[in-house]
């Protein structure tokens, strides 16, 4: 963490504590305070040094923040912040997790009911506390119950997209150092979960120490857990990194071991005891001449086996036996009769199988990616033109580009999208900037699907267009029937060609709706409708579940970074990684195909 970062996080909590207390308008102060700091390309303490003038010179920072932000880089601390935390000691981060619950709220409760963390919080809403409280009814008690969950595993939980990027920075890290054979990312994220618990990495080497010593120093570690002689953790951007250390002829059953899942490896671990095999951490070795001996620790923990004497839920962690395989993944999974598993497959939800058979998908890959079919522009909320969007949709060597802006319609705020007139304009705007780039540009929308799944543009202005994806931005809470029946009937709207982000969900940040996903599959099937992998890593929807089951019913997928800025097409690997998690293949991806191919399918 910057010190910009760090002070702007001590002036948003500042913020939060002034709201909680019933103070208005100085929050909003201190917040936009705090976004200007951590946006400042200048070191916050090198303007701290020159006086509080020179802070006050950032722009929304007044005297007063000013004075605040010198005193806490001179002595580590905000005398007045201190008091508040003390007038208010609860855990802030953790109460507003919850959808519903904000600074006032929980000023509120701490205030009648003493509430200070979301254990409190619970057993407050359960005990019928909270519904007694002026200004609370029973709704917002069972809604505050409802959402506890969510928000305990998103305080938990670390987004893919903000660890992948960590996670790349230490595996360059340590590819670079001279005792390292080999770095492999393993656990969740090598299989691309949408949330990570942490960040585990893999490295053969001879060496033991001079690794964990680099690893220790890598400059992005901000705090060292521990430090043993085959493993060490730390902490990086707020996310627990475990590093472990493995002899290079081990390191392909050691990455099988570590990527997991564990439901995965229990499955895996029963296919070599049905061949007198044993796998572990250290490799798969024959023990058909090893005396049995049980080990006789472990308790079994799963009925997966067949009970012939082997406990598959937790493996025998010993070399005994003369070992078959183990310096390569894939050679571990081809002396049990499989082709290698993809790690975004292994959840245990039929791929073991489907590698003894030799049917497993042959999944889409990231260079197979023609173009985008949902992007912004600055004719809605997007930060860039046009023509410097496909400019970059080129530069990714894409071989067409979609302009899908906002049209107007429920969950559009503050006048962002195009009405029918607008969208007459865009499409002059769209064949002029086709003039100065090297990639064809289509234009297409991102209409809105309404509560009730009807589409907010009309079919006349629609029927105009390239492309139309529809997506829903409203009534996010509705049930889950009231949620199929949206979704079904937007993707059997005869103009709608891509369902967009179809739950609508925020990871870490909101549930969405929760449909039948093989309802809304199938009808997507039967109208010809793709459903999309929204790849913005706060999204990731569809989610691989839903995937699965759009391919299952013959589905398209469209694979869309919904960029609102160039960079961010660069997102699209997150989505071609959740597509693989549900199985998709390379055929199944509307936009994987050309530009002909795309085309035949809108018409
Ligand atoms: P996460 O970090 O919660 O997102 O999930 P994972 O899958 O990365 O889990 P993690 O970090 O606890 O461990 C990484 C992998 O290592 C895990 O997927 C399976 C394997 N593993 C680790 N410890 C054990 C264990 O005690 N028993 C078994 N069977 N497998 C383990
Ligand atoms: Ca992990
Ligand atoms: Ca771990
Ligand atoms: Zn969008």
């Amino acid at each position: 963490m910057s010190r910009n970062d760090e002070v702007a996080t001590r002036l948003e909590e500042f913020a939060d504590l002034l709201e909680a207390t019933g103070v208005e308008y100085k929050p909003t102060a201190y917040r936009r305070a705090a976004e200007n700091v951590r946006d400042h390309p200048a070191p916050i303490e090198g303007l701290a040094a020159e006086g509080e003038d020179a802070v006050a010179e950032i722009d929304r920072v007044g005297d007063a923040i000013a004075a605040k932000i010198v005193e806490y880089v001179e002595t580590g601390d905000m005398e007045e912040l201190t008091g508040l935390r003390e007038e208010l000691p609860v855990d802030m981060a953790g109460l507003t997790a919850v959808e519903g619950v904000g600074p006032k709220t929980v000023g509120s409760l701490y205030d009648a009911l003493g509430v200070t963390d979301l254990d409190e919080l619970e057993a407050a809403a359960e005990a019928g506390e909270i519904q007694t409280v002026s200004g609370f009814g029973a709704k917002t008690e069972e809604n505050i119950l409802d959402n506890i969950p969510f928000a305990r595993e998103s305080r938990e939980r670390t987004r893919l997209g903000d660890a992948r990027p960590v996670a790349d920075d230490a595996l360059a890290y340590l590819a670079d150092r001279d005792a390292v054979e080999s770095v492999e990312v393993c656990g969740s994220i090598r299989r691309w979960r949408a949330t990570i618990g942490d960040i585990d990495l893999l490295v053969a080497s001879e060496a033991r120490e001079p690794i964990v010593e680099a690893f220790t120093d890598w400059p992005a570690a901000d705090a060292t857990i521990e430090a043993g002689t085959g493993k060490a953790s730390v902490r990086a951007d707020g996310t627990r990194v475990d590093l472990r250390i493995v002899d290079p002829d081990e390191f392909g059953a050691a990455l099988q071991y570590f990527t997991g899942s564990r439901a995965h490896n229990v499955a895996v671990r029963n296919r070599a005891i049905d061949r007198d095999l044993k796998l572990n951490e250290y490799g798969l070795f024959d023990v058909r001449d090893v005396d049995e001996e049980p080990s006789g620790d472990a308790e079994p923990e799963d009925e997966a086996d067949d009970g012939e004497g082997g406990d598959a839920a937790e493996p025998d962690s010993t070399r005994v036996g003369e070992r078959v395989a183990g310096e390569s993944e894939d050679g571990v999974y081809r002396a049990l009769d499989m082709d290698p598993v993809p790690p975004e497959l292994r959840e245990d939800r039929g791929e073991v199988a489907a590698a003894a058979e030799g049917r497993l998908p042959s999944l889409v890959e990231p260079g197979d990616l023609r173009g985008d079919l949902h992007t912004h522009t600055d004719w809605s909320d997007g930060g860039f033109s046009i023509a410097e969007m496909a400019a970059a949709a080129a530069e990714r060597g894409y071989d067409y580009h979609v302009v899908t802006d906002h049209a107007t319609g429920p969950g559009m705020v503050g006048g962002v999208g195009l009405d029918e007139a607008a969208v007459e304009e865009q499409a002059a705007a769209i064949a002029e900037a086709a003039d100065e780039v090297d990639v064809p540009i289509l234009h297409g929308i991102e209409a809105n699907v309404d509560a009730d799944g009807g589409l907010s543009t009309d079919d006349e202005t629609l029927a105009a267009l390239d492309l139309v994806v529809a997506s829903p931005h409203a009534a996010l809470g509705q049930d889950g029937d009231a949620a199929t029946e949206r979704l079904v009937r937007a993707v059997e709207h005869p103009h709608v060609d891509v369902l967009g982000h179809p739950t609508g969900r925020l990871i870490n940040g909101r549930p969405g709706l929760d449909p039948d996903v093989e309802a809304v599959a199938e009808a997507a099937a039967a109208s010809g409708t793709a459903i999309e992998v929204n790849a913005n890593p706060a999204r990731l929807d569809a989610d691989g579940e839903f995937v699965r089951a759009a391919v299952e019913a013959g589905a398209t997928i469209a694979v869309n970074t919904d960029a609102h800025a160039p960079r961010e097409l660069d997102n699209a690997r997150y989505g071609i990684h959740t597509a693989r998690r549900g199985w998709a293949e390379t055929a199944d991806v509307l936009n994987a195909r050309s530009l002909d191919g795309l085309r035949s399918f809108l018409s």
